[in-house]
């Protein structure tokens, strides 16, 4: 069968005002329109979240996640994002720095993809709740080729593991 298309969940970060586009969130906001621009279909878009950053960056970020349609296979997916992200500002930078402008492709409808600098799933899309909880809102019962679990199941299993250590034991 040929392939006409398939899906992918993107996930979108930024914690650096555009100059255009205004803060974080507008980025995200404008960013999907770019990818519809592009020809991408956008099947929906999870509510965006602000959450704490990870690693050295001191700026909160905004995070959110589209659903999208495109008979792209994966390496010309990551070709796209890469030149939005560039479209946007974005310039190579310090790894995990502040940034205008991220995009990242977390899961395909292809299952697994891995070659030179792209690995899909994310690698570590299951550790992150910025990641998960946009789309846990968008695809609850997509399931991880890799584990098996739901991204409910991820999420609920994620969350639960931040909070546990603040949890009193029953026999404490
Ligand atoms: N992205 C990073 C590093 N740290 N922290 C938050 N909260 N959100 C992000 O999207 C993020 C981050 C590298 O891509
Ligand atoms: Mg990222
Ligand atoms: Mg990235």
């Amino acid at each position: 069968m040929p392939r006409t298309s398939d899906l992918y969940v993107i996930a979108l970060g930024s914690n650096v005002r555009h100059a255009r586009h205004g803060g974080p969130e507008r980025v995200l906001r404008a960013a999907v329109a770019a990818l519809a621009h592009a020809g991408l279909g956008i099947e929906a878009m999870a509510p965006v979240i602000r959450s704490a950053p990870l690693g050295p960056s001191l700026r909160r970020y905004a995070n959110g996640a589209v659903l999208v349609r495109s008979a792209l296979l994966p390496p010309a997916m990551l070709a796209l994002l890469k030149s939005i992200e560039r479209e946007f500002g974005r310039r190579g930078g310090k790894r995990w720095g502040s940034r205008v402008l991220d995009l990242d492709i977390v899961l395909w409808s292809g299952g697994e993809w891995r070659s030179a600098g792209l690995c899909v799933p994310h690698a570590a899309f299951r550790l992150r709740d910025f990641v998960l909880r946009p789309i846990a809102a968008l695809v609850p019962n997509w399931r991880d080729p890799r584990t098996g679990f739901s991204i409910k199941q991820l999420h609920s299993r994620l969350t639960r593991s931040l909070r546990a250590p603040r949890e009193p034991r029953p026999d404490a």
